[in-house]
């Protein structure tokens, strides 16, 4: 599978570029030039990166990349979060939105229920993105009847749901291997997965921070199996807790090599912990140059990674904004609900309005596209193109 776009075309745009006249300071001149010849950055590029303290200097050729790329043009879709369960046998340190079976505020949808859930929405969007806990009795009997259920009655609804672990999880108690349940939940309307989970691909940061929770190399070759089984997926980054520079690199690093080999990552997105209910008192916690580099940082190492997303509902809409005139070109979608981030602490509003992303992506100068979760379908967003005015995205002609 390959979505990485043509390499070459826009490699060339960059080489032509006015880069040589932005002034990028002496400390970055050789990764410019590396950029510029369409070299990958090393580690200790990356390295040099993060610990360069011109903010402004990274971002620029990070956003000198991403217009090479994708010119003013910043992608958004329309989309619904539901979280089918929060009850999860893991009990990672860093997630506020687990809940124990028992316990207060836990709750596992019936099929029916996370239909209807979707129902008031169905008209106004084109994705249902749908992850949630490690449910120690569903197994793929209920996830199977749950994408059947969907398709039937939203068929034009692309559904991208169940991170990495929920695969692995699901597997064990069918009694499947990740291939037969891929395969499986595929034939019953399964789309893509998304990136969650990802955390920092160095097991002894995970053991910290989520312990039993797969391996790097599980991540890795779960993504991989899904690419090969036809199944596009996204790969994500959650910093800030106790890991260190080299640790965000490296896990870069392993997710571009992962892409050399499988192809189907469409998009990066690194967000950053959120703290409230959690239990790492510990983690470090970012700030917003921080999260700025970060986010720079990736779209400067992962060059077969074409989107790199900035998820408002993790940043707020400030940094997310500034985001993507450092490097991003997506900013999500309108999400709808939203509860793991929420929990944590976040205050992103939540809504369903196209208006207000479009002119989140105006505001930094950008061309605001929406676009379907597989980036194979792009519709510029006009200014009368109001919330439910218009047949959902899927069965619209795009230009
Ligand atoms: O897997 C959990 C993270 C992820 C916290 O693929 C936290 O398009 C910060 O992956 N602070 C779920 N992060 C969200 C996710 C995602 C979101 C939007 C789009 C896509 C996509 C993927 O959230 C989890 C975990 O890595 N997370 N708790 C927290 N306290």
């Amino acid at each position: 599978m390959d979505v990485a776009g043509s390499h070459s075309d826009w490699q060339q745009r960059l080489t032509n570029s006015a880069a040589s006249e932005l002034g990028v300071p002496a400390g970055l001149e050789t990764i410019r030039q590396k950029l510029v010849r369409g070299e990958r950055l090393t580690l200790q590029d990356g390295i040099r990166l993060f610990e360069n303290t011109d903010l402004p200097a990274v971002t620029r050729l990070a956003d000198l990349v991403k217009h090479s790329r994708f010119a003013d043009e910043v992608y958004f879709n329309s989309n619904l979060h539901v979280n089918q369960t929060n009850v999860c046998t893991l009990a990672c340190r860093f997630c506020a939105f687990r809940r124990s079976k028992n316990s207060d505020g836990a709750y596992a949808l019936t099929v029916e229920e996370y239909v209807a859930r979707i129902e008031p929405w169905a008209d106004n969007i084109d994705e249902v993105h749908s992850v949630g806990g490690l449910h120690p009795d569903w197994d793929i009997d209920y996830y199977e009847a749950l994408f059947r259920a969907t398709k039937d009655a939203y068929p034009n609804l692309h559904i991208k749901a169940l991170t990495a672990v929920e695969i692995k999880h699901i597997a064990e108690i069918s009694n499947l291997s990740i291939k037969d349940t891929l395969r499986r939940l595929k034939d019953a309307g399964l789309d893509s997965l998304p990136g969650g989970g990802a955390e920092i691909l160095d097991d002894d940061v995970r053991d910290i921070i989520c312990r039993g929770k797969e391996s790097s190399k599980e991540y890795l070759a779960i993504h991989a199996t899904a690419h090969e089984v036809g199944l596009p997926t996204n790969c994500t980054m959650l910093f800030g807790t106790v890991e260190s520079i080299e640790h965000r690199v490296q896990h870069m690093i392993q997710l571009r090599e992962q892409q050399d080999r499988s192809g189907g990552f469409q998009c990066f997105i690194a967000y950053p912990f959120l703290p409230d209910k959690t239990r790492l008192p510990e983690a470090q916690l970012a700030t917003g140059v921080e999260i700025l580099r970060t986010i720079a940082v990736s779209r400067l190492m992962l060059d077969n990674i074409p989107h790199i997303k900035a998820y408002r509902m993790n940043l707020g809409d400030h940094i997310a904004e500034l985001a993507l005139s450092g490097g991003a070109d997506d900013i999500d979608g309108t999400v709808g609900h939203e509860e793991i981030m929420h929990e944590a602490g976040s205050t992103t509003a939540l809504d369903d309005d196209r208006q207000h992303l479009a002119s989140l992506i105006r505001d930094i100068g950008g061309i605001p596209v929406q676009r379907n979760t597989i980036y194979t379908r792009f519709r510029r967003f006009e200014d009368d193109d109001d919330r439910g005015s218009r047949p959902p995205l899927s069965v619209l002609p795009m230009a």
